[in-house]
Parts: structure tokens; sequence; C-alpha cells
């Protein structure tokens, strides 16, 4: 059986750095998994691991922009297409690979994700190679910084998520960079602070948009009143429909990562003739420290 793991998200999520942590850490692990590059516009040095699967041997951003004239938005675009009209080419280079894990480092352009059909079309051509996909999506730990940016972050996972239809995975990522105290002034108002309030971002919780500290803050005060009653309605979407929740990513923390891995083996039910495994639960003692 072979398997392909989906690093998506937006740019700078942590995708490249997540993927070779990933690698390093099955590595370790002795099982073996292989680096696939989508990303056209990746510097050749910045792989720790080389990949096996490089879209760059196909196109490359450079060239595209040199010789078609394209900016690098159009021109990411571009490659993207040129891809999807050469899909053979990526079934001959998958070709050698039995029993294989793949890690899928994807682009951070988010049009990848909300509507072009790229990565539907990948998925929907490696399901019918055989593989068992499972698709990750990473949001970074700033956006928890910020409410309203957190919660445009859970609908792009979400729109992303009803485009691909692959079983699915949200990640917080960076979360060394998640400073609490349990004494803030602004009691966690303007952002993540303390554990509980961490809780209420890994599972969004609608009611952080609805005026929860008084009338002194929150989105009702801080929005023009025009936009109240959409407010009210995507507060109602997540509510209705709460299909995004985060696994936490400390790259720091070891045990975090495997946490992390074993979700993904779970989802992808990895080793078929194994039992599946339960996922790991990761520790409340493991965000102690952050109080
Ligand atoms: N503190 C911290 N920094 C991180 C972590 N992961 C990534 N970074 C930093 O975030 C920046 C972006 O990381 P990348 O892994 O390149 O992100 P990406 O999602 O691949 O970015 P694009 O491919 O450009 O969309 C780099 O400066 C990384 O060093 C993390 O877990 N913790
Ligand atoms: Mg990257």
């Amino acid at each position: 059986m072979r398997y392909a793991v989906l690093v998506c998200g937006p740019a700078g999520a942590g995708k490249s750095t997540f993927s070779t942590s990933m690698l390093t850490h099955l590595a370790a692990s002795k099982r073996t998994a292989h680096l696939v590059n989508l990303d056209p516009a990746a510097s050749p040095e910045s792989f720790e691991y080389s990949p096996v699967i490089d879209i760059r041997d196909l196109i490359s951003l450079e060239d595209v922009m040199e010789e078609l004239g394209y900016g690098p938005n159009g021109g990411l675009v571009y490659c993207f297409e040129y891809l999807l009209e050469n899909m053979d080419w990526l079934e001959e280079e998958l070709g050698g690979f039995e029993d294989d894990y793949l890690i899928i480092d994807c682009p951070g352009q988010i049009e990848l994700y909300t509507h072009h059909t790229f990565l539907p079309t990948l998925v929907r051509n490696l399901s019918r190679l055989g593989m068992r996909v499972c698709a990750t999506y990473l949001l970074e730990s700033q956006f928890m910084e910020d409410k309203y940016k957190f919660f445009s972050g859970v609908l792009s996972a979400m729109s992303a998520m009803v485009n691909l239809e692959v079983p699915w995975i949200n990640i917080m990522s960076k979360m060394d960079l998640v400073t609490s105290s349990a004494d803030d002034p602004a009691g966690g108002r303007n952002g993540v602070r303390g554990r509980r309030n961490i809780a209420r971002y890994l599972d969004p919780d609608p009611l952080l948009l609805v005026n929860p500290y008084g009338h002194e803050s929150g989105l009702a005060t801080k929005t023009n009143p025009k936009f109240h009653s959409l407010n009210q309605a995507i507060v109602q979407l997540i509510e209705d429909h709460p299909l995004v929740s985060f696994l936490p990513l400390d790259l720091t923390n070891p045990d975090s990562i495997e946490t992390v891995v074993s979700h993904i083996d779970y989802t992808m039910q990895y080793g078929e003739d194994e039992e599946p495994k339960e996922p790991h639960d990761l520790d409340e003692g493991d965000f102690a420290d952050m109080e």
C-alpha cells in the first residue's frame, strides 16, 4: 500500500519545516518516507532532504517568469496548470515507489486551497493510482493572537476541506511561539492567553466572536454595525458545522510530533495488516508550562 500525506496551508505556515521534521521523525522510528516537492518557487537549497519527486524538474517558476513574462503569482498558477496537463509525468515519477510513504510539501498559495482545481485533481489522480491520501492543513499559532484573523483562518481551513474531500487534519503549527501568562491584564481579550483560552482556539469557540467581554471589546463594537448580521451568520455556520479543530504542533517537543504523526497514521489506517492504532492524546501536562 502506498500512502501520501499532503502538507497544505497558507504561506509561511511552516509546511516545509513540518515536512522535514516529519521525515526526521519517521526515520528515527525506522520508517521510510520520501519528500515530494510541489512548490515550483522553492529555492534549491531549502531542503534538508532532497525531494524524490520535484515539480521543478518539470517546470520552474523562474523559467516561467523569465520566458513567458509572468509575474510571480500568475507564474505559479501557470505552473500548476502545466502540471495538471502533464499528470503522466507525475504518474511516471510515482511509478518507482511501491509500499511507500510520501510527504507532499505543497505551495502556500491560498488560491490553491479555496477554489483552484489543482489539488482536487491531484488527489483524484493519487487515489486512482491506489494511494491512500490524507491532507494536513497548517495554520500558524500567530493566528490565535487576533480573533478576526483566526476566524478567517478557520474559514479558509473549512473551505479547503470542503474543496478537497479527503481525510483531513488541521494543525496549529509553531506552538513554541505561544507565550501565555495567567495574569494577562487583557484577560485573553486580544487573543490567546492561558491554557483555557488555547483550548477555545484549538476547538474553535464561535462565542469568541460575539462580544464575550462586555461592551468594550468583541467583534460587535469593533466592526461596522452593517456587518453584525454577517458576523452572526458566520458564528452560526461554525456552530452548525463544527468541522474544524486543530491539533497543536510544537516542533521543539518530540511527543507533540509523535501525536500528530499518530493521528495521520490513524486517519490513513497506516499498515493495513496491523490493528488500527488509536491516536495518542497529548498529555495535559504538555502545555502546563505555558501558564
Ligand atoms: N518558531 C517556529 N518557527 C517555525 C516553525 N515552523 C516554521 N517556522 C519558521 O517559519 C518560517 C516559514 O517556514 P516554512 O516551513 O518555510 O513555511 P512554509 O509553509 O513552507 O512556507 P511557504 O512554502 O513559503 O508557504 C521559517 O522562517 C521557519 O523557520 C515552528 O514550529 N516554530
Ligand atoms: Mg514551503
